[in-house]
């Protein structure tokens, strides 16, 4: 059975971060290990929340890791909270990667054009070249854009797509995966590069009319479950997109939906059953 590693937050309400990685990676199949990196009372688009950083934590944990000879099929880090995580982080990287484990960042900042509250141009700067370590890195268009130090766009083809994606993999990583591509009004999905290959790859499904908080989390937790249990990349990051899309449609079609998180639980049964089995 593999075993992954997720370093995040803990948002105690709000369906992000760790309470979506925790259950996708389990649902798929895959021992999910976590990696605290601050507990808050709720994610940071709620009008009020605490925030307790737990980063010196993490240097006792890795060094217990690694006397107790403990490995990791995948390192994935989500939302990160400060420049020093981030630096632990590539030290992190730098003593848990083997040959064929994959390092997967979801650089977790921003949407809509805007970076999430508390964070700076520079540390978006900083995330990039935590993303440059990585096998697979997946943003949306606007975490692509801080991390180049572009100006977000809205309007956008093909090209630019592309070309973004060979930015992102000309800075380190060996994948690149855009989320939330739409060319076309009435459907969104991914595009992706994968730089070893010199290989695009996309996929596209109906767009709801509503946006929610958290699928990028969602998104980013099952492409590594569906890559752990055996899923090509492609078929991975489609896998995502449509777990993504269904879990969206649980939630538009739930009249006491919360306002702060996508009922990606509704959905697990949909995404198990699209995971390989073993036996
Ligand atoms: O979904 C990303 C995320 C994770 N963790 C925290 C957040 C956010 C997005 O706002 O605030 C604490």
């Amino acid at each position: 059975m593999k075993r992954i590693i997720t370093i995040q937050d803990i948002s105690c309400v709000g369906r992000c971060s760790l309470t979506v990685a925790s259950p996708i990676i389990s649902a798929a199949g895959v021992e999910a290990c976590i990696l605290p990196t601050a507990v808050l009372s709720t994610h940071t688009a709620f009008p009020k929340f605490t925030f307790h950083d737990l980063t010196d934590e993490i240097t006792p944990i890795s060094d217990t890791f690694r006397e107790l000879s403990i490995d990791f099929d995948a390192i994935y880090t989500g939302y990160l909270g400060s420049f020093r995580q981030i630096e632990l982080m590539e030290k992190f990287f730098e003593e848990f990667k083997t040959e064929s484990n994959i390092i997967l960042v979801d650089p977790a900042m921003a949407d809509n054009g805007k970076l999430y509250k508390g964070f700076t141009e520079e540390f978006a700067k900083k995330m990039a070249t935590l993303a440059s370590r990585a096998d697979i890195v997946i943003p949306n268009l606007t975490e692509a854009a801080f991390m180049l130090g572009e100006e977000y766009r809205e309007e956008y083809d093909e090209e630019y797509v592309r070309v973004t994606l060979k930015k992102l993999t000309d800075m380190g990583a060996k994948v690149a995966a855009l989320t939330g591509i739409s060319f076309e009004s009435d459907k969104i999905g991914f595009y992706a590069y994968d730089s070893v290959t010199d290989t695009y790859c996309s996929y596209f499904n109906e767009r709801l009319p509503v946006t929610y908080h958290g699928t990028g989390d969602i998104f980013a937790s099952a492409t590594l479950g569906g890559l752990m249990r055996g899923l090509s990349l492609e078929d991975s990051l489609t896998l995502a997109t449509d777990f993504t899309l269904e879990s969206m449609r649980y939630t538009m079609n739930d009249e006491c939906r919360r306002f702060y998180g996508v009922n990606f639980e509704e959905a697990l049964p949909f995404y198990i059953s699209r995971i390989p089995k073993l036996l």
